[in-house]
């Protein structure tokens, strides 16, 4: 490219880039009219009236769809994985908890990636109920706790939180651990389980050369088809991994797995939730488009602008909705409606406008009446509105709160979480 080329994109850019932005709405008043798609009437037409036939016959239209036309197909679990302990500690948080890392391969013969589990398990409560989460920045940024082993893994740089030339330095240590209020979370009985999300794929868009996806390529596959599974479906398949391992690990109560993601890892939450049956509780903080906010409404961000913004998050008949939302044959409400009748909590924040928090809200509220055909409250006995700032609606088995402030995961967004899984997990 020659200097006056370059110098010339640089303007194009300039001035595309506030177009591009203008372009998101944050204004009621402008979403117009749309139609939701019923989750209770089967793509024939027929109405839902029994759980019969949701589980039988509309849970299962509804899975594909957001297999084959949102998400992408992922593999199935494979028939064996390897696993070793590297390390043990005991006396970790104060002595509170057993802090244990485990290298977790998908294959028997540890070929192919390798995600690093880090658990902290309360030393005051065996088997535990537990959080499991995957994070930003490595597992050495939850915590500053020197014995984390650091991700030699890549990430994308940042060099005031301590990443550079795309790898993790020591000053990166802890750098996420406001989000991982671990301290609370063991003292309240349960166990945290995490893992870095670019252990299964690096959260970059390289024709899926790289993680998790070639290691289940067909002979001369170069990259997934149309149908098959994007990133975020990738990460959501390692958390179905990661819950192998713990139902084989004694400390853990399998049974009672919160599965948790904040932002594109609480649209990857929702979507394993979705898919695996063994998570017993599900929570979405901030997910946004393609998590729990309803795409129809297409306010904040849109399929448009996550498609082209992050082009490996989805599979690629995703792509065919940029700019009509109005032709998806699914939207989000149904996503969360495939929870049920499982305990799921939709959380937002009151300036995280971009993540669109009254259509989180909606898609919640769009999926009461699946949980509430299989018998369960949904959303409880509140009204049925978005509620105000900070008052949690957590009584039911679908909780939605929106927290003041920003896009963020705070220990106010933990309270609430805790406090519902020990409603749900009581025994
Ligand atoms: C944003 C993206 C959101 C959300 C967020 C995040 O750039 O537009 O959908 O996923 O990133 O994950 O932090």
């Amino acid at each position: 490219m020659t200097d006056s080329c370059r110098y010339l994109c640089g303007i194009l850019i300039l001035f595309a880039a506030p177009a591009i932005a203008q372009e998101a709405n944050y204004d009621e008043a402008q979403v117009g009219d749309y139609v939701l798609p019923d989750p209770l009437v089967l793509s024939s037409g027929e109405p839902v009236r029994d759980a019969e036939t949701w589980r039988t016959r509309r849970r299962p239209e509804l899975l594909k769809l957001f297999e084959e036309q949102v998400y992408g197909r992922s593999p199935q679990r494979p028939a064996e994985f390897a696993w070793e302990v590297t390390s043990v500690e005991p006396e970790a948080i104060g002595g509170k908890a057993t802090r244990k890392q485990i290298d977790v391969w998908f294959t028997a013969d540890k070929s192919g990636p390798r995600m690093s589990l880090l658990v902290f398990v309360p030393n005051t409560r065996r088997p535990a109920p537990a959080f499991l989460g995957l994070n930003f920045n490595g597992n050495h940024a939850v915590h500053s706790d020197p014995g984390i082993t650091l991700n030699p893994g890549w990430f994308r740089n940042n060099p005031d939180a301590g990443y550079v030339d795309h790898r993790a330095t020591e000053q990166s240590r802890g750098s996420e651990a406001s989000r991982w209020p671990i301290e609370m979370i063991v003292s309240r009985g349960y166990a945290l389980a995490t893992a870095y999300y670019g252990d299964i794929d690096p959260d970059f868009d390289d024709g899926f050369q790289n993680g998790i996806h070639p290691l289940f390529y067909e002979e001369g596959q170069i990259r997934p088809a149309a149908d098959e599974w994007g990133s975020i479906a990738a990460w959501a398949w390692g958390l179905s991994r990661a819950l192998d391992y713990l139902e084989q690990d004694a400390d853990f109560d399998a049974r009672h797995v919160a599965v948790i993601g904040h932002s594109r890892l609480g649209k990857t939450a929702l979507w394993a939730g979705a898919q695996d049956e063994r998570f017993a509780l599900v929570v979405s903080n901030n997910s946004g488009c393609g998590g729990a906010a309803l795409s129809m409404r297409v306010f904040g961000e849109t399929v448009g602008r996550i498609n082209t913004s992050f082009p490996h998050w989805f599979c690629q008949n995703f792509a065919a909705y940029n700019q009509h939302e109005e032709r998806l044959p699914v939207d989000q409400h149904e996503l969360i409606a495939l929870i049920a009748p499982r305990p799921v909590y939709v959380a937002s924040a009151i300036e995280d406008q971009w993540a669109d928090p009254r259509g989180e809200f909606l898609g919640a509220l769009g999926a009461d009446a699946v949980y509430r055909l299989l018998g369960t409250d949904g959303l409880g006995d509140g009204p049925a509105e978005f509620p105000g700032e900070n008052t949690p609606l957590s009584s039911g088995t679908i909780g939605y709160h929106v927290r003041s402030g920003k896009h963020d995961v705070t220990d106010y967004d933990w309270e609430q979480y805790l406090g519902f899984a020990d409603r749900h997990f009581a025994r």
